[in-house]
Protein backbone atom coordinates (compact mmCIF):
# COMPACT_ATOMS: atom_id res chain seq x y z
CA UNK A 1 0.00 0.00 0.00
CA UNK A 2 1.63 3.37 -0.97
CA UNK A 3 2.80 5.26 2.08
CA UNK A 4 3.51 8.27 0.89
CA UNK A 5 0.82 11.01 2.19
CA UNK A 6 -0.71 12.87 -0.71
CA UNK A 7 0.02 16.19 -1.31
CA UNK A 8 -2.94 18.30 -2.58
CA UNK A 9 -2.55 21.71 -4.65
CA UNK A 10 -4.77 23.47 -4.05
CA UNK A 11 -4.64 25.87 -7.21
CA UNK A 12 -7.11 23.82 -9.23
CA UNK A 13 -10.18 24.63 -6.90
CA UNK A 14 -10.92 27.94 -7.99
CA UNK A 15 -8.63 29.15 -11.14
CA UNK A 16 -11.47 28.82 -13.79
CA UNK A 17 -10.62 25.54 -15.35
CA UNK A 18 -13.38 22.94 -14.67
CA UNK A 19 -11.16 20.02 -15.37
CA UNK A 20 -8.99 21.17 -12.79
CA UNK A 21 -11.33 21.66 -10.39
CA UNK A 22 -12.82 18.04 -10.91
CA UNK A 23 -9.61 16.66 -10.90
CA UNK A 24 -8.87 18.16 -7.69
CA UNK A 25 -11.44 17.09 -5.80
CA UNK A 26 -11.65 14.13 -6.77
CA UNK A 27 -7.69 14.04 -4.82
CA UNK A 28 -9.40 15.40 -2.22
CA UNK A 29 -11.61 12.81 -2.05
CA UNK A 30 -9.29 9.98 -2.29
CA UNK A 31 -7.30 11.61 0.38
CA UNK A 32 -10.27 12.15 2.87
CA UNK A 33 -11.44 8.55 2.21
CA UNK A 34 -8.44 6.87 2.27
CA UNK A 35 -6.04 8.85 4.48
CA UNK A 36 -7.91 11.13 6.77
CA UNK A 37 -4.79 13.58 6.74
CA UNK A 38 -3.21 15.11 3.81
CA UNK A 39 -0.54 18.36 3.09
CA UNK A 40 -1.70 21.00 0.83
CA UNK A 41 -0.07 23.66 -1.35
CA UNK A 42 -1.06 26.98 -3.04
CA UNK A 43 -3.87 26.99 -0.50
CA UNK A 44 -4.14 31.21 -0.36
CA UNK A 45 -2.23 31.30 2.91
CA UNK A 46 0.10 34.04 2.63
CA UNK A 47 4.02 32.63 3.14
CA UNK A 48 5.27 35.28 4.94
CA UNK A 49 2.43 35.58 7.23
CA UNK A 50 2.75 32.25 8.18
CA UNK A 51 6.38 32.53 9.09
CA UNK A 52 6.05 35.65 11.01
CA UNK A 53 3.03 33.38 12.67
CA UNK A 54 6.23 30.88 13.34
CA UNK A 55 8.28 33.34 14.91
CA UNK A 56 6.28 34.67 17.07
CA UNK A 57 5.42 31.37 18.59
CA UNK A 58 9.27 30.83 18.66
CA UNK A 59 10.44 34.01 20.97
CA UNK A 60 7.13 33.68 22.83
CA UNK A 61 8.29 30.02 24.16
CA UNK A 62 11.76 31.22 24.75
CA UNK A 63 10.26 34.36 27.00
CA UNK A 64 7.60 32.98 28.33
CA UNK A 65 7.43 29.51 28.45
CA UNK A 66 11.01 27.38 28.36
CA UNK A 67 11.87 28.23 31.71
CA UNK A 68 8.62 27.56 33.46
CA UNK A 69 8.22 24.03 31.19
CA UNK A 70 12.06 22.83 32.26
CA UNK A 71 11.17 23.50 36.15
CA UNK A 72 8.28 21.52 35.72
CA UNK A 73 8.30 17.98 37.71
CA UNK A 74 7.64 16.08 34.70
CA UNK A 75 11.31 17.83 33.53
CA UNK A 76 12.80 17.62 36.51
CA UNK A 77 11.79 13.57 36.50
CA UNK A 78 13.16 13.42 32.84
CA UNK A 79 16.42 14.86 34.00
CA UNK A 80 17.02 13.31 36.14
CA UNK A 81 16.45 9.32 34.62
CA UNK A 82 18.53 10.69 32.01
CA UNK A 83 21.15 11.21 34.43
CA UNK A 84 20.90 7.97 35.45
CA UNK A 85 20.74 8.92 39.37
CA UNK A 86 20.57 5.23 40.94
CA UNK A 87 17.55 6.62 43.03
CA UNK A 88 15.85 7.30 39.85
CA UNK A 89 16.34 4.44 37.79
CA UNK A 90 13.64 1.65 37.41
CA UNK A 91 10.98 3.05 39.35
CA UNK A 92 11.59 6.82 38.07
CA UNK A 93 10.60 5.15 34.43
CA UNK A 94 7.59 3.80 35.37
CA UNK A 95 6.73 7.03 37.28
CA UNK A 96 7.17 9.08 34.30
CA UNK A 97 5.65 6.57 31.71
CA UNK A 98 2.59 5.79 33.99
CA UNK A 99 1.97 9.25 34.30
CA UNK A 100 -0.99 10.95 31.78
CA UNK A 101 1.68 13.92 31.43
CA UNK A 102 2.88 15.05 27.60
CA UNK A 103 5.96 16.46 26.59
CA UNK A 104 4.67 20.05 25.66
CA UNK A 105 3.72 23.22 26.63
CA UNK A 106 1.04 24.82 24.78
CA UNK A 107 -1.72 27.64 25.20
CA UNK A 108 -5.13 27.47 23.32
CA UNK A 109 -5.90 31.07 21.77
CA UNK A 110 -9.71 31.34 20.76
CA UNK A 111 -10.99 33.54 17.74
CA UNK A 112 -14.47 32.81 16.62
CA UNK A 113 -17.08 33.37 17.60
CA UNK A 114 -15.82 35.39 20.65
CA UNK A 115 -11.82 35.75 20.87
CA UNK A 116 -10.10 35.39 24.37
CA UNK A 117 -7.04 37.11 23.15
CA UNK A 118 -7.50 39.58 25.78
CA UNK A 119 -6.33 36.60 28.58
CA UNK A 120 -2.15 37.05 26.60
CA UNK A 121 -1.53 40.13 27.44
CA UNK A 122 2.10 39.17 26.68
CA UNK A 123 0.96 39.37 22.71
CA UNK A 124 1.95 42.43 21.13
CA UNK A 125 -0.84 44.43 19.58
CA UNK A 126 1.27 44.21 16.20
CA UNK A 127 1.35 40.67 16.79
CA UNK A 128 -2.80 40.25 17.41
CA UNK A 129 -2.79 42.24 13.84
CA UNK A 130 -0.59 39.79 12.03
CA UNK A 131 -2.87 36.75 14.25
CA UNK A 132 -6.12 38.11 13.17
CA UNK A 133 -4.87 38.18 9.04
CA UNK A 134 -3.42 34.87 9.55
CA UNK A 135 -6.89 33.54 11.10
CA UNK A 136 -9.15 34.79 8.40
CA UNK A 137 -7.31 33.33 5.57
CA UNK A 138 -6.71 29.75 8.07
CA UNK A 139 -10.60 30.13 7.86
CA UNK A 140 -11.06 30.64 4.10
CA UNK A 141 -9.09 27.75 4.05
CA UNK A 142 -11.16 25.47 6.02
CA UNK A 143 -14.50 27.12 4.24
CA UNK A 144 -13.23 25.78 0.69
CA UNK A 145 -12.08 22.26 2.08
CA UNK A 146 -15.48 22.08 4.06
CA UNK A 147 -17.13 23.04 0.81
CA UNK A 148 -15.25 20.18 -1.05
CA UNK A 149 -15.54 17.56 1.05
CA UNK A 150 -19.33 18.71 0.87
CA UNK A 151 -19.62 18.83 -2.64
CA UNK A 152 -17.46 15.14 -2.42
CA UNK A 153 -19.83 13.39 -0.35
CA UNK A 154 -22.78 14.78 -1.87
CA UNK A 155 -24.56 15.71 1.08
CA UNK A 156 -27.82 17.07 0.88
CA UNK A 157 -27.46 20.53 2.08
CA UNK A 158 -24.81 21.50 -0.85
CA UNK A 159 -21.74 22.35 -1.13
CA UNK A 160 -22.31 24.60 1.94
CA UNK A 161 -23.40 21.15 3.84
CA UNK A 162 -20.87 20.98 6.30
CA UNK A 163 -20.68 24.86 6.77
CA UNK A 164 -24.19 25.62 7.50
CA UNK A 165 -24.06 22.55 10.20
CA UNK A 166 -21.40 24.33 11.76
CA UNK A 167 -22.66 27.68 11.65
CA UNK A 168 -21.49 29.83 13.45
CA UNK A 169 -17.95 27.89 13.77
CA UNK A 170 -16.21 27.55 16.78
CA UNK A 171 -12.19 28.62 15.69
CA UNK A 172 -9.41 28.39 17.87
CA UNK A 173 -5.75 27.63 17.83
CA UNK A 174 -3.32 25.65 19.57
CA UNK A 175 0.01 27.08 20.25
CA UNK A 176 2.49 24.47 21.05
CA UNK A 177 6.10 24.06 21.41
CA UNK A 178 7.68 20.18 22.25
CA UNK A 179 10.82 20.95 24.41
CA UNK A 180 13.67 18.77 23.67
CA UNK A 181 13.50 15.86 25.09
CA UNK A 182 16.21 14.19 27.89
CA UNK A 183 14.45 11.03 27.67
CA UNK A 184 11.84 10.38 24.85
CA UNK A 185 11.58 7.11 25.53
CA UNK A 186 9.43 7.74 28.65
CA UNK A 187 7.28 9.74 27.56
CA UNK A 188 4.81 10.94 24.64
CA UNK A 189 4.86 14.96 23.29
CA UNK A 190 1.32 14.01 23.03
CA UNK A 191 -0.30 10.74 23.63
CA UNK A 192 -2.55 9.28 20.64
CA UNK A 193 -6.21 10.54 19.70
CA UNK A 194 -8.32 11.61 17.10
CA UNK A 195 -9.62 15.34 16.89
CA UNK A 196 -13.06 16.16 18.16
CA UNK A 197 -13.93 18.73 16.26
CA UNK A 198 -13.91 19.44 12.35
CA UNK A 199 -11.65 19.95 9.85
CA UNK A 200 -8.20 20.72 11.75
CA UNK A 201 -5.29 22.97 9.87
CA UNK A 202 -1.48 22.31 10.54
CA UNK A 203 1.32 24.10 10.09
CA UNK A 204 4.72 22.19 11.29
CA UNK A 205 8.25 22.87 12.40
CA UNK A 206 10.58 23.28 9.16
CA UNK A 207 13.05 20.90 10.63
CA UNK A 208 11.99 18.54 13.31
CA UNK A 209 9.22 15.83 13.03
CA UNK A 210 7.33 13.73 15.40
CA UNK A 211 4.31 13.74 14.16
CA UNK A 212 2.71 10.25 13.15
CA UNK A 213 -0.63 8.92 11.78
CA UNK A 214 -2.11 5.69 12.74
CA UNK A 215 -3.12 3.97 8.77
CA UNK A 216 -4.55 0.74 7.84
CA UNK A 217 -1.68 -0.78 5.62
CA UNK A 218 -4.11 -4.20 4.58
CA UNK A 219 -6.16 -7.02 5.80
CA UNK A 220 -5.91 -6.11 9.95
CA UNK A 221 -2.24 -4.05 10.30
CA UNK A 222 -1.90 -0.80 10.51
CA UNK A 223 0.98 1.31 10.62
CA UNK A 224 2.28 4.56 12.25
CA UNK A 225 3.56 7.26 9.60
CA UNK A 226 5.68 9.75 10.42
CA UNK A 227 4.62 13.16 8.80
CA UNK A 228 7.97 14.96 8.78
CA UNK A 229 8.94 18.18 9.07
CA UNK A 230 6.77 20.94 6.21
CA UNK A 231 8.07 21.39 3.02
CA UNK A 232 7.76 24.94 0.63
CA UNK A 233 4.91 26.13 2.82
CA UNK A 234 2.67 23.38 2.96
CA UNK A 235 -0.48 23.37 5.19
CA UNK A 236 -1.46 19.45 7.62
CA UNK A 237 -4.68 18.67 7.19
CA UNK A 238 -6.65 16.66 9.08
CA UNK A 239 -10.13 15.43 9.69
CA UNK A 240 -11.46 15.61 13.18
CA UNK A 241 -14.82 13.05 14.50
CA UNK A 242 -17.53 15.73 13.73
CA UNK A 243 -16.40 15.11 9.87
CA UNK A 244 -16.68 11.40 10.42
CA UNK A 245 -20.39 11.43 11.73
CA UNK A 246 -21.35 13.67 9.34
CA UNK A 247 -19.95 11.42 6.31
CA UNK A 248 -21.15 8.81 8.02
CA UNK A 249 -17.84 6.98 8.35
CA UNK A 250 -16.34 7.89 4.20
CA UNK A 251 -13.99 10.10 5.84
CA UNK A 252 -12.06 8.96 9.61
CA UNK A 253 -10.90 10.29 11.84
CA UNK A 254 -7.33 9.39 12.35
CA UNK A 255 -5.44 8.52 15.53
CA UNK A 256 -2.31 10.32 15.96
CA UNK A 257 0.32 11.12 18.22
CA UNK A 258 3.65 13.17 18.32
CA UNK A 259 6.96 11.91 19.65
CA UNK A 260 9.11 13.75 22.00
CA UNK A 261 12.56 14.11 20.52
CA UNK A 262 16.06 14.91 21.29
CA UNK A 263 16.55 16.68 18.36
CA UNK A 264 15.77 20.14 19.67
CA UNK A 265 12.17 22.23 20.39
CA UNK A 266 9.11 21.19 17.61
CA UNK A 267 6.59 24.00 16.86
CA UNK A 268 3.70 22.95 15.71
CA UNK A 269 0.33 25.89 15.27
CA UNK A 270 -3.05 23.69 14.90
CA UNK A 271 -5.70 25.82 14.04
CA UNK A 272 -9.16 24.12 14.70
CA UNK A 273 -12.15 24.69 12.68
CA UNK A 274 -15.32 23.29 14.03
CA UNK A 275 -19.16 23.31 14.70
CA UNK A 276 -20.21 26.27 17.08
CA UNK A 277 -21.62 24.66 20.70
CA UNK A 278 -24.84 24.60 19.86
CA UNK A 279 -24.55 23.27 16.44
CA UNK A 280 -26.49 20.33 16.01
CA UNK A 281 -24.52 17.42 14.28
CA UNK A 282 -25.37 13.72 12.84
CA UNK A 283 -24.99 11.82 10.01
CA UNK A 284 -26.07 13.66 6.62
CA UNK A 285 -28.22 12.61 4.33
CA UNK A 286 -26.86 12.34 1.03
CA UNK A 287 -28.59 13.95 -2.10
CA UNK A 288 -28.70 10.75 -3.57
CA UNK A 289 -30.05 8.71 -1.57
CA UNK A 290 -33.62 7.96 0.03
CA UNK A 291 -32.75 6.04 2.96
CA UNK A 292 -31.75 7.19 6.31
CA UNK A 293 -28.25 7.90 6.46
CA UNK A 294 -26.12 5.33 8.71
CA UNK A 295 -27.58 4.80 12.12
CA UNK A 296 -24.32 3.81 13.72
CA UNK A 297 -22.83 6.73 14.27
CA UNK A 298 -24.31 9.41 16.99
CA UNK A 299 -26.78 12.31 16.02
CA UNK A 300 -28.12 14.47 16.31
CA UNK A 301 -26.35 15.77 19.08
CA UNK A 302 -25.40 19.32 20.39
CA UNK A 303 -20.88 19.82 19.44
CA UNK A 304 -20.77 21.51 22.71
CA UNK A 305 -22.40 17.74 24.31
CA UNK A 306 -19.97 15.74 22.84
CA UNK A 307 -17.03 18.26 23.32
CA UNK A 308 -17.40 18.11 27.05
CA UNK A 309 -17.21 14.03 26.70
CA UNK A 310 -14.71 14.50 24.22
CA UNK A 311 -12.35 16.03 26.98
CA UNK A 312 -13.06 13.63 29.72
CA UNK A 313 -12.32 10.78 27.06
CA UNK A 314 -9.76 12.16 24.66
CA UNK A 315 -6.98 9.41 24.72
CA UNK A 316 -9.91 6.89 25.29
CA UNK A 317 -10.99 4.37 22.18
CA UNK A 318 -13.30 6.40 19.63
CA UNK A 319 -15.35 3.67 18.88
CA UNK A 320 -16.61 3.63 22.60
CA UNK A 321 -16.69 7.28 22.84
CA UNK A 322 -19.60 7.48 19.75
CA UNK A 323 -21.46 4.84 21.81
CA UNK A 324 -21.42 6.70 24.83
CA UNK A 325 -22.01 9.67 22.84
CA UNK A 326 -25.16 8.15 21.21
CA UNK A 327 -26.58 6.46 24.17
CA UNK A 328 -26.08 9.90 26.37
CA UNK A 329 -27.49 12.50 23.93
CA UNK A 330 -28.55 10.64 20.57
O1 LIG B 1 1.67 18.86 17.23
C1 LIG B 1 1.07 18.36 16.29
O2 LIG B 1 1.58 18.30 15.16
C2 LIG B 1 -0.31 17.79 16.47
C3 LIG B 1 -1.01 18.33 17.66
C4 LIG B 1 -2.28 17.61 17.94
O3 LIG B 1 -2.52 16.53 17.48
C5 LIG B 1 -3.26 18.23 18.82
O4 LIG B 1 -2.96 19.25 19.44
O5 LIG B 1 -4.40 17.72 18.89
Amino acid sequence: MDMEIPVIDLSGLGNGDATERSQTLARLHEACKDWGFFWVENHGVDGALMEEVKSFVHSHYEEQLKDEFYASDLAKDLHAAAAGRPEDQDSSNKHVSDQAVDWETAYFVRHHPNSNVADFPEIPPATREVLDVYIGQMVSLAEQLAEGMSLNLGLKGGPNHIRDTFAPPFVGTKFAMYPACPRPDLVWGLRAHTDAGGIILLLQDDVVGGLEFLRPTGARREEWVPVGPTKGGRIFVNVGDQVEVMSGGAYRSVLHRVAAGTEGRRLSVATFYNPGADAVVAPAAREAEEKEPCCCYPGPYRFGDYLQYYQGTKFEDKAARFQAVKKLFG
